[in-house]
């Protein structure tokens, strides 16, 4: 196991300093990165002493470490899984003969764009979130917040590494531009649709680390495959940081729903315009965003039916999750039936792997629904959170633009423009919900819309004080 040298200006366990190159590259965008960190980065609390976790090394016990940093000095850098002996690869034409150390010609602008688009939602990600500092529930939270923003920071590193590691000047280029486009920006902005909506409430941060971390962990999992061997090892490393970030959506929204239930309780109502005077967020407010987020993080997963995917997996650069759970690898002789609003097709497995990946992340989705809808059943109250259809409300694809409901059903334009404020959140609502954000930092207190955590980080009390404000 390789440990990491945090001796150095950037802490890496890929022996940077035995290129001298690369490493003097790398340290002329790291003042970028901290400047753009800076400017773009959490707004405020760069002076606030944060309880984060920092990995030491890249096995499963590697994040032994935990203390109190100021977020500019958080220990940014290059961690790789450590290499697997003789590793092949895994699908595709070229299954079994040895993975890639270096990047073949002739997918190299392939897999530089799917770097780029990885790399770019990270930083994406961090400037959505800048401004929750302000309005957090508790302190708690805002150490959440913070983790999973410092993390993000490191998985921009991640990408950034292999860009100059193994893309030349174009990658340099390419690492730059991924500090010079912003979020929403309306001239640059990010690539993907999803990491260009504001996250301006906490509850759209929830449904935001719920769902689209999630898309995170679907599409590292397929690069983690990948039989380029540098970013096989770096998204496997990333993987271990994701974890947490789908923990800070699921528990967040778990938590939301314990208080709402405690409001209904005490009211003896389901009433959401009561449960809202009372200050909770009502149930079917949730179901709204969670329509609204799951439907933008559907779209990441690209086209049901596109050559990209096909042409990513028969060549290796893009696996399945898990792809050894499967027993075909190379997929040339397999078809699937798409539902299209022309109707059933008959698609070649491999130009559908965008689907195949959108119905498994679906499926991972529903752990966290069955959850909440036990507390809600157990509270004693018949309403039940669901998923909206993987054709509703998409942007991408066969379904992009089609006039269907949550539930899937197709309907006239005009009906489904009538009804899309059923369904996601209406200007009213989200200004409903903005009036519950307030900020609350008092160690162990909690904003009244939402139930504290059953137990706090690295076995502290919840009363801990995760962030010291000074
Ligand atoms: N928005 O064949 P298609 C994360 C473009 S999240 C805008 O349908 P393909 C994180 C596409 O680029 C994970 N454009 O799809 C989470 C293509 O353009 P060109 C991020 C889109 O190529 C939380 C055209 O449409 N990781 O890590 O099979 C916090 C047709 O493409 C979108 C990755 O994205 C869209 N939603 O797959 C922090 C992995 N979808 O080529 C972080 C790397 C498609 O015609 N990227 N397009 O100009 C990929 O694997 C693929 O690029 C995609 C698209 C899955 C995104």
């Amino acid at each position: 196991m390789s440990s990491i040298n945090y001796a150095e200006k950037i802490p890496n366990n890929v022996n940077l300093v035995s290129d001298r190159t690369l490493q003097r590259a790398l340290e002329h965008w790291q003042p970028h990165f901290l400047e753009w960190w800076k400017t773009m980065g959490p707004s405020d609390f760069q002076a606030a002493d944060v309880y984060l976790r920092t990995a030491i090394s890249v096995d499963a016990q590697g994040w032994a470490h935990y203390g109190a940093v100021k977020m500019p000095d958080y220990r940014w850098g290059i961690f790789l899984a450590d290499p697997l002996p003789g590793r092949t690869i895994g699908f595709g034409d070229q299954m079994g003969e040895p993975a890639w150390q270096q990047v073949p010609g002739e997918y190299r602008s392939t897999l530089r764009r799917l770097i780029v688009t990885q790399g770019d939602t990270e930083p994406a990600s961090v400037e959505q979130q800048r401004l929750l500092g302000h309005t957090c529930p508790s302190l708690y939270d805002l150490r959440n917040l913070f983790q999973v923003n410092v993390e993000e920071g490191r998985h921009l590193w991640a990408m950034v590494y292999l860009l100059h590691a193994y893309f030349g000047r174009d990658g340099r280029e390419e690492a730059e531009e991924l500090l010079a486009r912003h979020s929403g920006d309306a001239d640059k902005p990010r690539i993907l649709t999803t990491f260009n909506e504001p996250i301006s409430d906490w509850l759209s941060f929830y449904c935001f680390t719920y769902f689209t971390d999630r898309d995170g962990k679907y599409q590292l999992k397929s690069l983690a495959e990948s039989a380029f061997d540098p970013l096989s090892r770096t998204c496997r490393f990333m993987l271990t940081e994701e974890a947490h970030h789908m923990f800070v959506g699921e528990t967040g929204i778990g938590r939301v729903v314990k208080r709402t239930l405690e409001v209904m309780k005490e009211l003896g109502t389901e009433d959401p315009a009561r449960v809202r005077a009372a200050g909770a967020v009502d149930l079917p407010t949730l179901q709204k965003y969670l329509n609204f987020w799951c439907s933008s993080s559907l779209d990441l997963f690209g086209s049901e039916i596109s050559s990209n995917s096909a042409a990513n997996f028969a060549h290796g650069l893009k696996g399945r999750p898990d792809e050894s759970q499967y027993e075909d690898h190379v997929l040339r002789e397999k078809t699937m039936a798409l539902l299209t609003p022309e109707g059933e097709q008959q698609v070649p497995m491999l130009n559908a792997l965008n689907e195949v990946m959108r119905e498994s992340y679906l499926k991972d989705c529903e752990i966290g629904l069955k959850r909440w809808n036990r507390q809600i059943e157990r509270a004693g109250f018949p309403f039940r959170l669901t998923l909206p259809s993987s054709r509703f409300r998409r942007s991408i694809g066969a379904w992009a633009g089609q006039p269907v409901d949550p539930q899937g059903t197709m309907l006239s334009k005009k009906e489904y423009e009538k009804r899309l404020p059923d369904w996601i959140p209406s200007e009213a609502d989200r200004a409903f919900v903005h009036s519950l954000q307030q900020k609350v930092v008092a160690p162990g207190k909690m904003a009244a819309w939402i139930a504290p955590p059953e137990r706090g980080i690295n076995n502290l009390p919840v009363e801990y004080e995760y962030v010291k404000l000074h």
